[in-house]
């Protein structure tokens, strides 16, 4: 029989996969079946390749392994491996149509419901804590991100709204030093985890100055103005290639009028240019050429998680900046609650103690380095979620972005791409070492 933790933990389930299903749909129900089959980038999947593909993690890790049931779509399983078709011959497949696709995620969902009924949440790994279930509650909401993004990089009339992002007078400028010293990476306790953030480890780092904002519009047109793109000395070898092949001149989205202001397409609306926004749509190697620019660098990705979750009051870390409770709309930009990031300094009661400030949500930051697996690491549940990306080329990510779920963003949460990518929501903030004598 339950007790009330048991039944407690179901609700909890319950509400995040109805929250992921209810972004699923708005995301796909606004378009009509030409858009939602097409290709609207290379990078993308067609966006009902997603939703079936969210059905069939969904039925094969919560209705055949945890519960134990007869599979629904057996024979669809090889078309949704990610692994077995790249993201630009998908659109080619014999794909599930609109309506069937909605009517496969549904039964899915309805199996899952009578598995998750019937479930006391324990008993193995998998269960535990209802780790699959928050997994795959985390897994639709990463794909709802991504199909954000593939909105973002559609043409047509906006189909997207939400309420206006808040904005400041005062936006937050300067660093934060951090003072050398160790503190708690990663995490053993956090039960729904994803494989890569764990396990805990104590990590020493030598002191460090951090931003308190990510970098703005206005910090980046700054670079735009003073040439940052016409001077291959601000860039990296590899990342002055890229600039030339790929014709980068601005961050993506940004266009220039006949007057020389700068506007934003932002899911299908031109927008002004706003000067506290974080910049978003850059890919690693303009945060490395602005980096040197400014005479900075890029934070590691201990260091970003020491500014995010080390409390020197305590010695502990902290699951978000703000200490240990879920995030909301007073600390941070998360959720598709806006559609696009906030001015720097919106969210003061979302600020880290020692005063750095967006950590969390409004955009993925950039960080200096690739993606490895921390001391101790268990590929859990799937190789194939972080273990076969580990040491390939990829830069890490960290902090969420407007466009992530609560459920899936987190002070341990790693997120990866390669550093050409910049479809994403990803931006960056900058550090630096300390001086002599300097914290
Ligand atoms: C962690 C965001 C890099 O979208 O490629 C979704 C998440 N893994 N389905 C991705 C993921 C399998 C993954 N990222
Ligand atoms: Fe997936």
């Amino acid at each position: 029989t339950d007790n009330a933790g048991t039944e407690q933990l179901r609700d909890r389930i319950a509400e995040v996969l109805t929250r992921a299903r209810q972004r699923t749909l708005t995301l796909t129900d606004c378009i009509d079946e030409a858009e939602l089959v097409a290709q609207h980038s290379r990078l993308m999947s067609p966006l009902v390749w997603d939703l079936a593909h969210i059905g069939n993690q969904e039925e094969l890790w919560l209705v055949r392994d945890v519960g134990g049931r007869e599979a629904v779509r057996a024979d669809i399983d090889e078309l949704y491996d990610a692994f077995k078709h790249a993201r630009a011959n998908r659109p080619t497949l014999p794909l599930l149509d609109p309506t069937q696709a909605r009517g496969y995620v549904g039964t899915v969902r309805d199996k899952v419901w009578d598995v998750l009924d019937s479930s006391d949440l324990r008993g193995s790994p998998l269960v535990d804590g209802g780790f699959a279930f928050g997994m795959i509650a985390q897994h639709e909401q990463q794909h709802d991100e991504t199909m954000l993004a593939t909105h973002q990089l559609r043409t047509g009339a906006p189909v997207l709204s939400a309420l206006a992002v808040p904005t400041t007078a005062s936006p937050v400028t300067g660093e934060v030093v951090v003072p050398a010293g160790e503190f708690t990476m990663g995490t053993s306790t956090d039960p729904w985890a994803l494989d890569n953030e764990r396990p805990a480890h104590r990590v020493t780092l030598p002191g460090f100055a951090i931003d308190a904002a990510p970098v703005t519009n206005d910090q980046y047109l700054a670079f735009i103005d003073d040439g940052g793109y016409d001077r291959p000395e601000l860039w990296s070898d590899r990342g002055w290639a890229h600039r030339k092949e790929a014709n980068l001149v601005a961050p993506q989205f940004w266009e220039r009028d006949p007057a020389g202001r700068w506007w934003r397409r932002v899911f299908g609306v031109m927008t002004p240019l706003r000067p506290h926004q974080p910049v978003v749509h850059v890919c690693w190697f303009e945060a490395e050429a602005y980096a040197n620019w400014a005479g900075k660098r890029l934070p590691t990705e201990a260091e970003w998680e020491k500014a995010a979750r080390h409390d020197p009051a305590t010695g502990a870390s902290r699951r978000f900046p703000w200490g240990d409770t879920e995030p909301d709309a007073s600390t941070a930009n998360l959720g598709q609650r806006h559609l696009e990031p906030a001015d720097v300094g919106a969210y003061p009661a979302g600020a880290s103690p020692a005063g750095v400030h967006q950590l969390i949500g409004d955009v993925w930051e950039w960080t200096a380095s690739g993606f490895d697996p921390y001391p101790g690491f268990r590929a859990f549940p799937y190789a194939e979620y972080s273990d076969v990306f580990f040491g390939g080329d990829y830069r890490v990510l960290r902090g969420g972005s407007f466009g992530t779920d609560p459920v899936a963003c987190r002070g341990t949460f790693r997120n990866w791409d390669h550093p050409i990518r910049r479809q994403i929501f990803s931006g960056f903030r900058l550090a630096r070492d300390l001086l002599e004598g300097e914290g």
